[in-house]
């Protein structure tokens, strides 16, 4: 591809083009460590091509997707590692978790959608998840190795299986650090796609410069607790009194961009890729508008250096309401 020419690649506010993205850059995890961190550095994120082993990734798709089958989310005759939307259905009655948009995290949807939801919840308890594929080897020892954390090195426990139905509403513009306030700044977010994940089928989109602006956020929403006299452990918690209730900077990617006279950095992702971002680096979802239906699922996994002090409210596995 030449330049941004995606058909179909959208966000809740209208098309990502040319005029307002370009691609995400990919590094090999086999670079130098030196230019590895000197990337994550500059850019707020690395994008990892083939970090995991491709079969490790499709292993645990199929698991997930076998797990859910029952519910008539896929496709009639189509395989579990596929992953692909049954047409017929409407993905009102398939909701995904931690979308933001749902009043915090609580539980989303009605009764028509409860043994959807409660098996997409199951499966970050199962093992083939939460020992096998959160603990991945491969991923924890790079993270290791490109931090310098080596054995202090900390694998949060808490983390989101997202399964993004084509047509639903994808998670707004955010950096984690609101999400893990309760600790320093020092996590590692890694976004792990789990499938291949088409420039419009759904993926994650970095916003250009966006820890730098991140930081500035930050520091501005401090600021302004100080200023109304908190103290500084009370203008930690209170971030998000500034801020919309969800945690979220903004339901606009578009106009986001737009304001901050910055682009969106997108990409189409596959089975084994993994993007690491910095804890105040400005991230969103696209809208999954895979032409073949296509279910975009993936997991963001946290590290963090366990000397230092952390959100420990992150030890514990997801559940809904968890108030995180
Ligand atoms: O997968 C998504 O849509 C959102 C992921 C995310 O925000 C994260 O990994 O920090
Ligand atoms: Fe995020």
């Amino acid at each position: 591809m030449v330049g941004l020419q995606a058909e179909n690649l959208s966000v809740n506010d209208g098309p990502l083009t040319q005029a307002n993205a370009t691609l995400l850059r990919p590094s090999s995890p086999s670079l130098p460590l030196a230019e590895l961190r000197a990337r994550y550095e500059a850019d707020g994120y690395l994008f990892l091509k083939q970090v995991l082993p491709r079969e490790d990734v499709l292993s645990a798709r199929e698991s997930y997707f076998t797990s859910l089958e029952s519910t008539g989310v896929l496709k009639p005759k189509t395989a579990p590692v596929e992953g692909i939307f049954d047409p017929a259905k409407s993905h009102l009655d398939y909701p995904g978790i931690g979308a933001g948009h749902v009043g915090g995290n609580g539980k989303p949807g009605g009764d028509r959608a409860a043994a959807f939801v409660d098996l997409a919840l199951d499966a970050h308890y199962q093992d083939w998840y939460a020992e096998k594929f959160c603990r991945h080897p491969a991923l924890y020892d790079f993270v290791a190795r490109l931090t310098g954390w080596g054995d202090d090195t900390l694998n949060l426990r808490r983390t989101l299986l997202r399964n993004n139905i084509p047509g639903s509403k994808p998670i707004g513009v955010h950096y984690d650090q609101i999400f893990l306030r309760y600790g320093e700044p020092t996590s590692v977010t890694a976004w792990v796609p789990m499938g291949d994940i088409k420039i419009n089928g759904g993926g994650l989109i970095y916003l250009e410069d966006g820890d730098t602006l991140g930081v500035e956020l930050e520091q501005a929403f401090f600021k302004k607790a100080k200023d109304a006299g908190l103290s500084d452990e009370e203008a930690k918690s209170a971030f998000n009194t500034n801020m919309m209730s969800t945690g979220l900077l903004s339901e606009f990617p578009v106009g986001f961009a737009k304001e901050h006279g910055r682009r969106w950095l997108v990409s189409a992702y596959e089975a084994g890729d993994v993007v690491l971002h910095k804890p105040h680096m400005i991230h969103a979802s696209t809208i999954n508008n895979d032409p073949d239906n296509v279910i975009r699922l993936a997991t963001d996994l946290r590290f963090c250096d366990s000397s230092k002090p952390y959100d420990k409210r992150w030890m514990n596995s997801y559940r809904f309401g968890d108030g995180v």
